[in-house]
């Protein structure tokens, strides 16, 4: 009696043992994740950017790259794409491959991406941050989390936030001090919301790929255009083609770090959180370049012969009343609480 209990015992004892080798303790019928050794990695996996590689995001591209490469010790070896050019310079058509998987990553601007996740378009919503601090106390809160599980909805996982920056806007015209400098002028945009943004201000909006603004600012096919000082306006030498520069910080862009959710998945434990602190570190470097270029930046666009026009807290208020409505229509698109929570975020830093 005493001996079948213990033989009993034993053959328990064995069959857990054979389950844990198989399929590790409460496996069920899912199979284990694999270890990185046995993992079959591709050869390379690509990474689409909006822009060049001298850009600041491009830079921090790069810098993902070299961080998962070595964090991974040599396994994921990430080759980065600029310009659009796995979409033929078609700026939107990105996050669609990386949603079907055709592009492994990306590392793109939040206003690429909100067309097809519009929560995103939370970030760029008109005069919503007041400074970089503001931007950073929304960044850290679990409302920008939640915008990654938002991605994820959509195929695709975030690993990190970086920045674009505040965007600025450009012309040809006229050194830009109220709304009314804007009658008329044609600027070029990206977005719907920022359609509607250049429409309150009563300008003329263009929807144009990046790759052809600066022939047509060159060519005088659109007289102005929006983007970051540091993140573009500089290392794409905007400067060239444009005469004045308002600084109205109306609008903040965000980039995030970007995984197909299917080659995330498949990838061995250990391996998403080196790639993950691959893209943290990436992104933190990024964002830290990025604002110490701004100071010798707007130097350097002085030097380079533009008007650089500051707007004090006065003449900021009715920039900022005429693009209201447009905050009012795409809060509730971005989603009502998740506007809430970022505009929390921003009150507790003020
Ligand atoms: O197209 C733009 O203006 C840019 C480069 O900032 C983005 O990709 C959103």
């Amino acid at each position: 009696m005493k001996k079948t209990g213990l033989r009993l015992l034993a053959l328990v004892l064995a069959m857990v043992f054979v389950a844990v080798l198989a399929g590790g303790c409460g496996g069920g019928d899912k199979k284990p994740a694999p270890a990185a050794a046995d993992f079959k990695f591709k050869d390379e996996y690509k990474l689409t950017m909006n822009v060049t590689p001298q850009t600041m995001w491009g830079q921090g591209a790069t810098k993902f790259a070299e961080l998962a490469k070595e964090y991974t010790k040599g396994k994921v070896n990430i080759k980065v794409y600029p310009n659009a050019m796995l979409t033929g310079g078609d700026q939107m058509r990105q996050v669609e491959m990386v949603q079907n998987g055709s592009i492994d990553f990306m590392v793109n601007s939040t206003i690429n991406i909100a067309p097809t996740v519009p929560e995103f378009d939370v970030w760029g919503l008109p005069f919503l941050f007041p400074s970089y601090k503001a931007v950073d106390a929304a960044m850290a809160s679990p409302a920008a989390t939640d915008l990654f599980k938002a991605l994820e909805k959509k195929n695709m996982v975030g690993l990190a936030w970086g920045e674009n920056g505040f965007r600025e806007v450009t012309n040809n015209k006229k050194a830009i001090k109220t709304p009314d400098d804007m009658k008329g002028l044609k600027m070029r945009v990206v977005t719907p919301m920022y359609i509607d943004i250049m429409r309150a201000l009563g300008a003329n909006a263009v929807s144009m790929n990046w790759g052809e603004v600066f022939t047509s600012l060159q060519q005088g096919v659109i007289d102005g255009q929006e983007n970051p000082i540091a993140g573009i306006i500089i290392p794409t030498k905007v400067y060239e083609v444009q005469k004045h520069i308002t600084n109205w910080h109306y609008s903040y862009d965000a980039l995030a770090v970007v995984a197909n959710k299917k080659v995330w998945d498949g990838f061995p434990p250990e391996i998403r959180d080196q790639l993950k602190k691959a893209a943290v570190d990436a992104m933190k470097w990024e964002v830290a370049e990025s604002r110490k270029a701004l100071d010798e930046g707007i130097k350097l666009l002085k030097e380079k012969g533009m008007t650089v026009t500051d707007l004090t807290p006065e003449e900021l208020v009715k920039f900022r009343e005429l693009t209201k409505p447009v905050y009012d229509k795409y809060a509730p698109k971005v989603g009502a609480q998740v506007a809430k929570s970022f505009e929390d975020a921003v009150a507790k830093v003020k």
